[in-house]
């Protein structure tokens, strides 16, 4: 029996949740179409933010907060690449790793689920003191800026935990990205997709990222069967802004990002948490300059103000 490269087995790494391990057996089936004479292999493992589920995610601190034992599985030799969310996924890389492939992007809004009582409400009709359930920051201080009236509320847990509250009467509606609700086949909870003018998105929301050791070119190379080009060149754009604002996957930033032809169009906002204090702007420019629009982005951002916002989030987050 002979052995050659093609019949090696590929590990790859992923979180136990079941929206990681539906993008994970995704991933997998579409290497494996591209690569039939490899085998792929699902190693699954439980990550920090797993396991703290009774903490708001804020206070955990977010620096590769579902990341980090995947990507010691890969340093370790254990598996060679981990498909992430790629929002979860932080912008700086440890040492040895990389971002080896982004995939075609889901809708990367936020969506909308309500209780019953209000399905005849949309988010701008929804009464006085209405309880909304997120634990994103960034939703947290976007619609406080734009809808002062509602109160909110933290939720942690998966989808199904938070959507049994929610029909438990704990929440009159929820918040969550409509990419997660739709690869669970849950988008028949979707009451309202969330127009930009309301919730810029989080950097990456909606793709998925798949990382693996630097240089490692045979990986690479399968990787690059799933990469989706104009959806990386968004997703640079918008991770180039986070990187350079040095703002953590848990902090009030938005962005929004077109692409027309050769043309990408980026919008950022950075909002404080009372929803008071909102900087917002727009940089355009060539796709494949892709990382300079973010950076000259976040420029601009500064020059408005925006240091200082995140600069108060930070001591707020220590001090409570
Ligand atoms: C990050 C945030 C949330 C997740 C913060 C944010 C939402 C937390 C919450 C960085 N990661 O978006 O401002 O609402 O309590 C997460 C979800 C998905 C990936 C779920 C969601 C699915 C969508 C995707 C959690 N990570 O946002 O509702 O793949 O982009």
């Amino acid at each position: 029996m002979t052995t050659s490269a093609s019949t090696r087995t590929v590990r790859i790494g992923s979180r136990k949740s079941q929206l990681a391990l539906v993008q994970t057996y995704w991933v997998q089936e579409e290497l494996q179409k591209h690569f039939p004479d490899i085998t792929f292999e699902v190693h699954t493992m439980s990550t920090q933010g797993d396991k703290i589920l009774d903490v708001p995610l804020a206070k955990i601190g977010d620096k590769g907060l579902f990341t980090k034992e995947l990507e010691l599985g890969m340093l370790q030799n254990e598996t060679d690449l981990a498909v992430h969310s790629l929002k979860d996924l932080p912008t700086n890389l440890p040492e040895g790793l990389m971002l080896g492939c982004v995939t075609e992007r889901e809708n990367p809004a936020d969506a909308l689920v309500v209780h019953e009582k209000f399905k005849d409400k949309q988010l701008e009709t929804l009464p006085e003191g209405a309880v909304i359930g997120t634990s994103s920051l960034r939703r947290l201080a976007q619609l406080r800026h734009h809808l002062p009236h509602l109160e909110f509320k933290d939720v942690r847990g998966n989808l199904n935990t938070r959507l049994a509250k929610l029909d438990a009467g704990e929440y009159d509606a929820l918040i969550l990205a409509f990419a997660g609700l739709h690869r669970l086949e849950m988008s028949d909870r979707i009451h309202q997709v969330i127009p930009p003018e309301i919730s810029l998105h989080a950097v990456g929301q909606g793709a998925l990222g798949i990382e693996c050791r630097a240089e490692d070119n045979y990986i690479l190379d399968l990787l690059k069967s799933l990469e989706h080009t104009v959806t990386a060149h968004r997703c640079y754009a918008e991770r180039a802004f986070l990187r350079e604002l040095e703002g953590g996957c848990q902090v009030p930033i938005g962005v929004n990002t077109q692409i027309e032809g050769e043309q990408l169009t980026l919008t950022g906002l950075v909002a404080s948490l009372d929803g008071k204090k909102l900087v917002k702007d727009v940089v355009s420019g060539a796709a494949s300059d892709a990382e300079k629009i973010g950076l000259e982005l976040a420029k601009k951002l500064r020059e408005q103000g925006a240091q200082e916002i995140l600069d108060e989030i930070l001591a707020e987050i220590d001090r409570s």
